[in-house]
């Protein structure tokens, strides 16, 4: 194609992506900031044989466009559908599977170093964020790409933007590298003024040389970039198709380790998204927009009532304060933020420093509250487990986005928190069954000097159960109705199901006792003392069954002897990835809607009359 064709492509894609992710949901803002470079990308270089690493994947929708993929774009994000991530299951042109950040540099090293081993040829190109680019994984891969001397190109693509605006150093020292508009034109100025410079032979030469690298680094400084042995180019326009094929062209000829640093603007030629590229770095599908509208805001989601109740309690206790790894206004921490700036902390996509930082903050005598994503907190386990709990430090994980996840599929589901928790000696660990409970919980962690968890699930905050509101009191369950013979026992967002099973056992007249777990650890002994007064013991939970809440049950009960006359089920997700598609297909799919539980139960007990 044309220079001038391809240009006309680019217009193409941004229509299209505009009207097809804001039917479908999915990320906009940032595959519309990167139409001219992957079209780059696909003119200079040939994929598959190339390869091309996207680092979290959110902006691979050109590229999926670009590889035969545009009918796809109907089903994304949804059950069956095409994925809004890079899926080698999906194409060869997808390199690497990726959904969590800062990933890309390690796994391009690693393919890079496959293909030398084996003795074969073709580039391999990592494509990372700003924001990404503050994850600590990226630094070290750095450190053993530029140790590594391979053929390895990583393009930085700066739009200044994490979700959220980036922060941190690293920020202002890109801004500083992007602000110097005569870098480039000077390095290529001087590299042809010390070309010129006649070379005395001999002996001479070498010490000549050896000055030429001096002045050019007194006159253009290297970059940190540099420092970490790859050569960087940049920045360059990364909406100037005509100078990205240009300096592109010429990366590719060149060898060992290129950082080619690119200049976007995220939301790019949708001025809706320009303005706003926080809110359109992600957009729902067109219906929960309008619902979104039409009720009460600050209510909405648990993440709300989060961010409330931390505010108020913040405006009591001088000395909570609220980290962020990159997500304020996800995690509900835009009003905290604004009240109280010196109290709120957003180290970047660095979940693994969030939890040892929150340490450090809880060892000098503040009571720190880390609000993260479930699947994210994952990148924090060794320091969950190695600088706050064995101190027993008091830092709270507000751990938002448990259970089923949604449109973003495997990677981002959050059914693993309770089985990498519980496990971690002095942890305490809490499941709120309604917005009020949550909010009851969150006062109660910031009380309870130990690490505790509150992993509660994403979108609407349940009313249900709303007058069952007793004191949170450490270790100790909810009964929220007696019963005989069954017992049902239930975790956070598994309230509506047990609540609706419980009624069906009614009416067919049995008479269920129905208790909310509350705690998931340290689990309430009692509780499972009780246990031995019943015929058919039940766990209701939207997490891993390995490890999980009916994991605990079924070890105390069977250790302490008392599920000896019981039959015992755990109702949970399998041993297996769970894929995209909305909570309440997963949970029909998997057996744990209400219907789904009453027939799996009806059947035991059919077995063992
Ligand atoms: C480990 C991890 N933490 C948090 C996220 C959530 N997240 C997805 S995209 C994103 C921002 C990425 O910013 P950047 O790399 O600059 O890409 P841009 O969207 O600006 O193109 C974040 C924080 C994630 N995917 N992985």
């Amino acid at each position: 194609m044309s220079l001038r064709e391809l240009q006309a492509l680019a217009g193409e894609i941004r229509a299209f992506l505009v009207s097809s992710v804001r039917e479908t949901g999915g990320h906009l803002a940032s595959n519309l900031g990167v139409v001219e470079l992957t079209i780059a990308l696909h003119y200079c270089f040939d994929s598959p044989g190339d390869k091309i690493v996207w680092d979290v994947g959110h902006q691979c929708y050109v590229h999926k466009l670009l590889t035969g993929r545009g009918a796809g774009f109907k089903t994304l994000r949804a059950r069956g559908g095409m994925s809004g991530f890079p899926k080698a299951s999906e194409s060869p042109h997808d390199a690497f599977n990726t959904g969590h950040a800062s990933t890309s540099v390690s796994a391009a090293l690693g393919l890079a170093a496959a293909r030398d081993l084996a003795g074969e040829g073709g580039a391999v190109i990592a494509v990372i964020g700003d924001g990404a680019m503050s994850g600590g994984l990226a630094f070290e891969a750095l450190n053993c790409a530029g140790r590594a001397g391979t053929n390895l190109i990583v393009i930085l693509n700066d739009n200044q933007m994490s979700i959220s605006k980036s922060a941190g150093a690293l920020t202002n020292y890109l801004n500083d590298l992007r602000t110097r508009r005569t870098y480039l034109s000077a390095k290529r100025g001087l590299s042809r003024l010390l070309e010129k410079t006649p070379l005395v032979g001999g002996l001479l030469a070498g010490a000549a040389s050896g000055f030429k690298n001096f002045m050019k680094q007194m006159l253009v400084p290297p970059t940190v970039f540099d420092d970490y042995g790859f050569n960087y180019i940049g920045p360059a326009d990364g909406h100037d198709l005509r100078r990205l094929i240009s300096v592109l062209e010429r990366v590719k000829g060149m060898k060992g380790p290129i950082l080619l640093h690119v200049h976007t603007k995220k939301g790019k030629g949708c001025p809706e998204a320009e303005l706003d590229p926080e809110r359109f770095h992600s957009v729902n599908q067109k219906s929960n927009d309008t619902e979104e509208i039409s009720e009460v805001r600050e209510w909405n989601t648990y993440s709300d009532v989060f961010g409330w109740q931390i505010t108020r309690l913040a405006e009591k206790n001088g000395r909570i304060a609220a980290i962020t790894a990159a997500m304020p206004a996800s995690v509900g921490l835009s009003g905290f933020r604004e009240r109280f700036p010196d109290r709120f902390f957003d180290v970047g996509i660095a979940e693994g420093h969030a939890v040892t930082f929150a340490a450090g903050l809880a060892k000098g005598g503040f009571i720190p509250v880390v609000a993260v994503y479930s699947t994210f907190l994952q990148r924090g386990y060794d320091q969950i487990l190695h600088d706050a709990a064995i101190s027993n430090l008091h830092v709270v994980f507000a751990v938002d986005r448990a259970g089923i996840s949604g449109g973003d599929g495997e990677t981002h589901q959050g059914l693993y928190d309770l089985a990498y928790l519980s496990h971690i000696p002095n942890m305490v660990v809490m499941t709120p069954k309604n917005r009020w409970e949550f909010a009851d919980m969150l006062e109660f962690a910031l009380e309870h000097p130990a690490p505790t968890a509150i992993r509660y699930p994403r979108g609407a905050a349940g009313g249900i159960f709303k007058e069952a509101r007793a004191p949170v009191e450490l270790g100790r369950a909810e009964v929220i109705e007696s019963g005989r013979d069954i017992i049902l026992i239930f975790a956070g967002d598994m309230a509506e199901t047990a609540a609706a099973v419980s009624e069906r056992l009614k009416k067919d007249g049995r008479s269920p006792a129905l208790v909310n777990i509350r705690f998931i650890k340290p689990v309430d002994g009692e509780l499972v003392r009780s246990l031995a007064e019943y015929r058919y013991v039940f766990t209701l939970e939207t997490a891993a069954g390995s490890g999980g809440l009916g994991s605990i049950i079924a070890r105390e009960g069977l250790c302490g002897g008392f599920l000896k006359n019981a039959e015992f089920y755990s109702f949970a997700l399998p041993d297996e990835f769970v894929p995209q598609g909305t909570r309440s297909e997963a949970m029909k799919e998997y057996g744990l809607d209400a219907d789904g539980v009453y027939r799996r139960i009806r059947e035991i007990m059919e077995k063992t009359l």
